[in-house]
Order: C-alpha cells, then sequence, then structure tokens
C-alpha cells in the first residue's frame, strides 16, 4: 500500500502548511495525572522505560488529550549507556545516578558490550511497534536518541551537571580517550536508531541538550562531527525519514549547526530570537520555540508569546513546539489551550 507520508512528516521536510503541525517535548511526562498513575505501577523509571505495554500507554496519553501531530516514544537518552552496560538508576527528585567513566578501562568496557547492546534495549522496539498500532491516522511517530556529546556529559559526570567540569577536562586532557567514547556512541546510537526506524519511527530527534556549553572549536568536533555522522549514515539507509537536531543552546553557532549537520530541521530554544529562526528557516526546517515557563503559567502572556512565535514562522518550514520540555508544574488545561491556539492558526501571507 502506498500512502502519502504524514502531515507532520511533510512539515519536517519543509513543506509549509496552512495550519502548523506541533507537537511538545516532554508532552508525556509529571505533568499528567494519568503519567505518574501509570508511574506508580513500575518499579522504577527504567522499569517504565522497558515495559513495553507501560511505554505504549504513557506514549499515547498526550495525543489522547490534545492530539498532537506528532508522539514521540517514551524513553529517555540514557537508555543508550544503559543498554551499554553502564549502571543506571533515577532516584527520586534527584534526577539519574550512573557509575561514572573515567578512563580507558570504562570506555573499553562499554565498548565490549556493543554486540549485546540492542537485544537488552529490545522492549524499546516492542514499543514502537506497539504505539504505532494505536496512533490516529495522520499522526506521526518519533523515535530519538541523546547526541553523543549530551550523553557523554552524563555519562563522565555521573548524572547531572552544574559546570560540567569533569567531562570538559576529560575531553581537553584526554581527547584520544574522550573521541573514543564519542565513537562508542556515534555506533551505539545510530544502530540504536535504525532499529526505532525498523519497528516504525516515521522522523528522528537527536537531542544535544548541552551542546550550548562548548567553546566553539569544541562545539564543532564533539556537538556538531558526531550528529553530522549519525545524520549521514541514517540518511544513505533511510532517505526518506526525515531527522531533527536539537543543539540547545547554541545561540548564533544555530546557522553553523544548520548548514552542517544536513538535518531536515533544527530545534531551537527559547533563547533563538524569532527574526534569526525566520532567516535559519531560508536554509532549514525550524522547531520551536515557546518557553516552556510561559506554558506553565498560561493566559495572556502565554498566548501572546504563542501568537508572536506562529506569526513569524509559520510562514516558512515550521513545526510549532516549547523551545525545552514541559515542566511538572504545568496545568493540562494550559496545554489544551496552547492546542486550540496553534490547531485554529490560519498563516495570513503577508
Ligand atoms: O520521575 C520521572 O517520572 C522521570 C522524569 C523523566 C521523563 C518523563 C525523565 C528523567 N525522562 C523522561 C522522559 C524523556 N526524556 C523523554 C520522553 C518523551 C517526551 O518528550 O515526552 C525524552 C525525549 C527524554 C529526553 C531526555 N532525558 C533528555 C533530552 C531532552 C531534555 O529534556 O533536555 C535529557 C537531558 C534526559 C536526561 C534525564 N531524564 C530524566 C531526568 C531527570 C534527566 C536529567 C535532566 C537534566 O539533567 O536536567
Amino acid at each position: 500500500m502506498h500512502t502519502q507520508p504524514k502531515s507532520f512528516v511533510r512539515a519536517i521536510q519543509g513543506e509549509v502548511q496552512a495550519r502548523p503541525c506541533f507537537w511538545l517535548m516532554r508532552q508525556a511526562g509529571r505533568y499528567l495525572p494519568e503519567y505518574r498513575a501509570t508511574r506508580a505501577t513500575a518499579k522504577g523509571f527504567v522499569d517504565l522505560c522497558l515495559r513495553p505495554d507501560l511505554a505504549t500507554e504513557i506514549t499515547l496519553q498526550p495525543i489522547r488529550r490534545f492530539g498532537m501531530d506528532a508522539a514521540i516514544l517514551f524513553s529517555d537518552i540514557l537508555m543508550v549507556p544503559h543498554g551499554l552496560g553502564q549502571k543506571l538508576d533515577f532516584l527520586e527528585g534527584e534526577g539519574p545516578k550512573l557509575d561514572p567513566i573515567v578512563d580507558a578501562a570504562g570506555v573499553a568496557a562499554l565498548e565490549k558490550n556493543l554486540g549485546g547492546f540492542l537485544e537488552k534495549l529490545g522492549p524499546v522496539f516492542e514499543t514502537v511497534d506497539r504505539v504505532k498500532a494505536g496512533l490516529p491516522l495522520d499522526t506521526a511517530l518519533i523515535g530519538f536518541a541523546g547526541a553523543p556529546w549530551t550523553v557523554a556529559t552524563y555519562m563522565v559526570e555521573g548524572g547531572t551537571s552544574k559546570d560540567f567540569a569533569k567531562v570538559r577536562m576529560l575531553a581537553c586532557r584526554e581527547p584520544v580517550l574522550f573521541e573514543k567514547l564519542i565513537e562508542v556512541l556515534v555506533e551505539a546510537t545510530t544502530a540504536y536508531l535504525v532499529r526505532q526506524v525498523e519497528a516504525g519511527a516515521e522522523a528522528l530527534q537527536l537531542f544535544d541538550t548541552w551542546a550550548g556549553i562548548l567553546p566553539e572549536d569544541e562545539y564543532r568536533r564533539w556537538a556538531i562531527e558526531p550528529a553530522k555522522e549519525i545524520v549521514a549514515d541514517l540518511r544513505t539507509r533511510f532517505p526518506s525519514v526525515p531527522i531533527i537536531y536539537f543543539p540547545k543552546g547554541s545561540g548564533s553557532l544555530y546557522a553553523y549547526a544548520a548548514a552542517e549537520v544536513g538535518a531536515d530541521a533544527l530545534g531551537l530554544d527559547t533563547a533563538v530570537p524569532l527574526d534569526f529562526a525566520k532567516g535559519l528557516q531560508r536554509q532549514i526546517a525550524v522547531q520551536g520555540n515557546l518557553d516552556p515557563i510561559k506554558l506553565a503559567v498560561g493566559g495572556a502572556q502565554m498566548e501572546d508569546a504563542i501568537r508572536r512565535i506562529l506569526e513569524a514562522l509559520a510562514g516558512g518550514p515550521f513545526v510549532f513546539n516549547l523551545g525545552h520540555g514541559v515542566i511538572p508544574q504545568t496545568p493540562p488545561e494550559n496545554v489544551a489551550r496552547l492546542a486550540e491556539i496553534v490547531r485554529s492558526w490560519r498563516h495570513r501571507k503577508n
């Protein structure tokens, strides 16, 4: 059967649409009471990500309520280190904790596990398959992974970091070792995304949440180069599956990311000015960039901010999203209002 690609897929590929498509990073999560109820039935967060029945249910929850144009697989970027055998726990209220990678032996142990890595993450691919069967007709499924640099920050720091001193010092003092870690992650991430597409993912997003903390030379080396390799490989295998790269905090280097990575779309954080974003659209589709705080606060401030974004960007290649994830304090009614505004928007041609 040959069907036309879904609206969201076409939007990411650069088709300008009468009604902009939208989804929200972290659209499934703690702000939804039904997420909290489902999460309470799992042993922990890693267990939740590896239970296809629960992960499928959670992926579909925001779609049922708000009818986004795309669902994003419910999982986490840290499932790749978990699959590579690095010990991972999510402690209540504290975020992720990993046994940090500090030396060549640590990297070698990860490399040794590349062979069995995909089997360990088998339940994730089953979730993709199940979600696909449960989606409305024109709703697309986004698969994702963390970009190597961002995942490496958690692996070396042993969790969330304030100053990234450990990972930055390792990269500066032992670039050969750090390069090896990045190479292992490029290989693992590519294989992981390939399997997501084979299981049914129709678009992919590469999350590079901490790209923006790097100085320019290292930004090119540790963020852009590895992302570019992954994109090139996926592009060759799956020319019709579009890829979104989200290098949060890139500032003016967003222009470099747009030119170099080879992605179909760029995810923009809240700090990106709308006129700069409009300039990027001459080159690439953009996704973003409502401030998650505005969404949590709601009311006229939120509505004005949404309309400003639509006014500036909906006339070009665009998908509406936040500049970062939905925060747990967000009232679900505000998301419903956002959905209503975006869905009823019709772009005026100037
Ligand atoms: O307690 C809970 O219920 C866990 C909260 C939670 C959730 C809902 C975490 C822990 N991860 C997730 C899901 C998640 N994470 C998704 C699912 C799909 C969706 O968007 O709805 C995705 C895409 C991610 C990606 C992710 N995880 C990123 C990249 C995007 C971003 O938000 O910057 C990062 C950095 C992580 C690491 C992570 N996972 C969870 C925590 C608390 C953290 C640390 C965040 C930090 O260091 O600030």
